[in-house]
């Protein structure tokens, strides 16, 4: 891997470079299949994606020009695709796999997560094999002034005014700055400029090797890693401008977010395969108090160290708290990697870093779920199908991911012969063989298992086996719990018990403990859910 890397000219966007210098003419004999078969279409937008984003780096073989990837190969390409971005490793293009091929994204190809990677520590818990991935030696800057100049301006169809773009890379630097020995300074002269920050469409530059952009949706940017043999484009970021960025709001794409990510690769970092972290591929919405999420900090400071003069925090301005600071959950669901919140008709959503990704005020579930129920009990996803399941009172709801526009999820049809009929919901709790009135749930996905909350007690549930495997106390299977959670999840080895009270929400955090398969209680808890994960005053 570091050799075959070290060969090529380093655009992060590798593949332009890299593919073509790597495969010469074989890879434009590598034609996807041609059908109008929706299956099809989507073997071919997969393979295409799979191609682009780094994950069929190896030569093809010669009978690959028939048209078809070999079956082993898709499977093997599609579940290292499925690793990173956190899905269930099927191996097949199912429907959570297809929507993230849809979303918009960095341009930059995903790194190969080998035990030999730069950066990337395998440790013992699959879990805890989530990090970053930086580019490495000698992909960094030698200087730690860096100088900076935004060569031009993106027209329509962004929404975003020149003024709101030089705030937007001023604050987006500084996310880095803060952290690092590093300084950035803006500079006339665009030959005197590190750091080249351009918009364009398509074929958007002169040099060789650049790929061009998709038009609307896709690719959003790239960039091209320090000391990679560009010349004067290295550490230079490209925008498609048929993009349409935004600035403060929640429609469009997020330039400053999408600037700070690409800044990442400016300064030698790969993507990373937590979620939410910044050098996450996917891009997302505004949001509202962004702060540098851990992962990405920690990714930077192992380049280039810390700040030795770490800024003071500002003095923060008596803003009055967003009206979710105040409200009483309902429910709290870990959703594709998201946070959603729920109350009353409306929801929020949150990345696991407590950043805000819907409107300040709320939206409506509906929007989300069709005939979701008001104030919904208890949810949760499961992994391996990806069904969302929703409690409340005596009743419960299945819903599936529909990629597409908004609805984004539909109500699951229990019976596929009832196609095309309404699936028929709510449905009685009871013909799950579960009690009514759940008031939490959480499903540890690696496991198969669901922890469904009711009372004093809990039922754990192998979702494999379709059975109980146990009913007990909560305070007896999460040590030092109270009883009654109002939400819950789990994440990255943990589990959260949430309980929602008038006046705010405290939660409790538990460590799973694969040899016991059990979780461990853990000191210093309950805390502030509101403060801690929602940066609530
Ligand atoms: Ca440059
Ligand atoms: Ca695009
Ligand atoms: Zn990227
Ligand atoms: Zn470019």
């Amino acid at each position: 891997m570091a050799s075959w890397k070290a060969q090529c000219l380093r655009l992060v966007v590798v593949f332009a470079a890299c593919v073509v210098a790597a495969y010469g003419s074989t890879d434009k004999d590598v034609i996807p299949p041609k059908s109008h078969d929706v299956q099809d279409m989507n073997k071919v937008k997969a393979f295409e994606y799979l191609k682009k984003y780094g994950y069929l780096s190896k030569r093809p073989a010669k009978d690959d020009a028939s048209g078809v990837l070999p079956p082993d190969k898709a499977v093997k390409a599609i579940k290292r695709l499925q690793k990173f971005a956190g899905l269930a490793e099927t191996g097949e293009i199912d429907s959570s796999t297809l929507e993230l091929i849809e979303r918009p994204r960095c341009g930059v190809k995903d790194p190969e997560l080998t035990n030999g990677t730069e950066g990337f520590n395998l440790s013992e818990s699959r879990e805890r094999s989530r990090r970053y991935v930086v580019a490495g030696p000698p992909y960094q800057w030698t200087k730690h002034d860096l100088t900076y100049k935004v060569v031009n301006y993106p027209g329509p169809p962004s929404t975003i005014t020149a003024g709101e773009v030089d705030a937007d890379v001023i604050q987006a630097f500084k996310l880095w700055s803060d952290v690092t020995p590093l300084t950035f300074r803006s500079v006339d002269d665009e030959n005197e400029a590190d750091i080249r920050l351009i918009f364009g469409k398509r074929s958007h530059t002169e040099v060789e090797g650049d790929p061009p952009f998709d038009g609307p949706g896709g690719t959003l940017a790239h960039a091209f890693s320090p000391n990679s043999n560009w010349g004067a484009t290295d550490g230079d970021a490209h925008f498609d401008e048929d993009e349409t960025y935004t600035h403060g709001v929640y429609r469009g794409v997020s330039f400053l977010y999408t600037v700070a990510h690409e800044i990442g690769h400016t300064l030698g970092l790969d993507h990373s395969n937590v979620p939410n972290s910044l050098m996450w591929p996917w891009g997302r919405s505004y949001t509202s108090n962004f702060v540098l999420p851990e992962d990405d900090k920690a990714a930077i400071q192992s380049i280039y160290g810390a700040n030795p003069n770490p800024p003071t925090l500002p003095p923060t301005p008596p803003t009055p708290p967003p009206a979710y600071c105040i409200t009483f959950f309902s429910s709290l669901v870990l959703i594709r990697g998201q946070i959603y919140a729920f109350s009353h008709d409306k929801l929020w959503r949150f990345d696991t870093n407590g950043n805000l990704l819907s409107e300040q005020e709320g939206e409506l579930s509906r929007t989300y779920f069709p005939k979701l129920p008001r104030s919904v009990a208890a949810g949760y996803e499961r992994w391996y199908d990806g069904k969302i399941y929703f409690f409340k009172g005596r009743n419960h709801w299945v819903y599936t991911f529909v990629h597409g526009p908004p609805p984004l999820f539909k109500m699951y049809d229990v019976d596929p012969s009832n196609l095309p009929s309404e699936p028929d919901y709510p449905r009685l709790a009871k013909e799950l063989s579960l009690p009514k009135k759940v008031s939490a749930a959480l499903h540890v996905g690696d496991e198969g298992r669901t922890y469904i909350f009711k009372g004093k007690m809990v039922r754990i549930v192998d979702e494999y086996e379709n059975n109980t495997i146990e009913e007990t106390k909560t305070h007896l299977a999460f040590p030092g719990a109270q009883w009654f959670p109002t939400g819950a999840f789990y994440h990255d080895g943990y589990a959260y018990l949430i309980y929602s009270h008038g006046q705010g929400a405290d939660y409790f955090r538990f460590k799973w403990d694969q040899t016991r398969k059990a979780f461990a209680g853990m000191p210093g808890y309950p805390r502030n859910f509101f403060k801690d994960f929602l940066h609530c005053p």
